[in-house]
């Protein structure tokens, strides 16, 4: 196991990952920007550096600023949560060539989910069930491009390879709005990513968006840890997740759990991944796959067993998986709230001086948050101040015990979206369980205040 780790991250995670590393007994070293100086997490770490002022760039975004705090602190690895550096390729790269564990997949596997046209290739190659769309990207001639439409059938979606996460995506409806779109996709795309290069799918009108949790070591054993329902969504912004996902039965999902974890094996992946799905009319369809670790791991965590944060540190050391297939079985339900520091019908970012936090507590309960009373939420980054997490034996409970949490939590002096939280726990439709990706939207869209 390492001595020491180099936590390349800030907020909520960065504590989370802080905690992993304190049950393992391994050393953190944390990085902090000017913005960030004051966070409790700074003050409990082991060891702590400054790597720039509040902007992301030059600060969590610094990779010599961030690979020279782990050669000062002689760190052995550095883990970059999520956001930020995580999926960079690039960055995974530069951590190794400087000699250091980069705690995460192999610098190619990131860029191969970092190309969602290759990404996509790779998955139907390992017999993963995708979106029908285009073979690859598209070719510049517009008679292909208007047969490969017709093929599909409208609506059909173009989205860009570099994009990912609802960047670079276009929806059209009809042959006379084809070509156009693909042009200002392509055109889009070049200057946001530095890659033009589009492909087209089939659009999907109303799926549900459930993610396959998968684990990997490098001595090829992998497992899939369940599903999360991540439905409820808005502006591409996860609200809540669940896990397992409501009404879906267990035969179908263990289908796709296998194809991803053979498809894990196939590529030697190692690390923790998420396959991200479409799922319609009892169909699941493969669009993009995260190579890092996701904001609602803890939902995961509790229906499962499995510590995912810890394991990846594990795997990262060389150690082989600690559970195999037959070891994870999907106990109760777990819920997710993500606290957002916005104003709660406007949306727009409420930072500043936190006055009071009281925490919720009891059965099933878990927070994972590092804010506190007097806390500054600078306004240099996401406005996710924290997670509550809540578990039970049917998701009746698991709602139930989301409910009296949201009751007993207050944070005063800043913005937050608990209210909605609250209302939409009693939502009767939320309630029954299985709402589409539009859900949230739609019900916003008639919310009154
Ligand atoms: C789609 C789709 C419908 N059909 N692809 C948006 C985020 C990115 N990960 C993929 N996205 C979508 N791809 C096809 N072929 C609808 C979406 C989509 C969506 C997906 C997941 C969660 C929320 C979403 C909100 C709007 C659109």
């Amino acid at each position: 196991m390492f001595k020491k780790i180099l936590i390349a991250n800030r907020g909520e995670i960065a504590l989370r990952i802080q905690r992993a590393c304190r049950e393992l007994g391994v050393k953190a070293v944390m990085v902090y920007s000017e913005a960030d100086r004051d966070a409790k997490y700074i003050k409990l770490a082991d060891e702590s550096v400054c790597i720039g002022p509040a902007p992301s760039k030059d600060s969590y975004l610094n990779m010599p600023a961030i690979i020279s705090a782990a050669e000062v602190t002689d760190a052995e690895a550095i883990h970059p949560g999520y956001g930020f550096l995580s999926e960079n390729a690039d960055f995974a790269e530069r951590v190794e060539k400087s000699g250091f564990k980069f705690i995460g997949p192999t610098p190619e596997s990131i860029r191969i989910m970092g190309d969602k046209v290759s990404a996509k290739q790779t998955m139907i190659k390992a017999g993963v069930p995708c979106v029908p769309g285009s073979e690859g990207a598209l070719p510049d001639d517009a008679a292909t491009i208007k047969r490969t439409a017709k093929q599909v059938g409208y609506p059909v979606i173009i989205k860009a390879a570099g994009g990912g996460g609802g960047r670079g995506m276009r929806v059209v409806h009809t042959e006379a709005a084809l070509l156009h779109a693909v042009q200002t996709t392509k055109a889009e795309a070049g200057a946001a990513f530095g890659n033009p290069e589009v492909y087209m799918e089939k659009f999907l009108q109303n799926p549900r968006h459930i993610e396959i949790q998968i684990m990997a070591d490098q001595h090829r054993n992998a497992v899939w840890l369940g599903e999360r329902d991540c439905s409820m969504q808005r502006r591409h912004q996860k609200v809540i997740e669940e896990a397992p996902a409501p009404g879906i039965p267990r035969k179908l999902i263990e289908r796709i759990g296998e194809r991803c974890v053979a498809a894990v094996k196939k590529i030697g992946y190692r690390g923790a991944g998420t396959f991200e799905f479409l799922f319609e009319n009892g169909e699941f369809y493969f669009i993009e796959m995260n190579t890092r670790v996701q904001v609602e791991h803890p939902v995961t965590e509790w229906v499962t067993g499995v510590d995912v944060v810890r394991t990846q540190i594990m795997v990262a050391a060389g150690e082989k998986l600690p559970f195999a297939q037959r070891d994870i079985q999907i106990k109760g339900h777990s819920i997710e709230c993500r606290i957002n520091a916005e104003d709660p019908y406007k949306f727009t970012p409420s930072p500043g001086r936190i006055t009071t936090w009281h925490t919720p507590g009891g059965p099933g309960v878990r927070v994972d948050s590092h804010i506190y009373a007097n806390y500054f939420v600078p306004p240099n980054y996401d406005s996710m101040i924290g997670k509550i997490i809540v578990h039970g034996d049917t998701r009746e409970q698991a709602l139930a015990r989301m409910r009296t949490a949201l009751a007993e939590t207050v944070v005063e002096g800043i913005n937050t979206n608990i209210a909605l939280h609250r209302e939409l726990m009693v939502d009767a439709k939320f309630m029954d369980g299985g709402t589409n990706i539009h859900y949230l939207e739609e019900w916003l869209s008639k919310r009154i205040r």
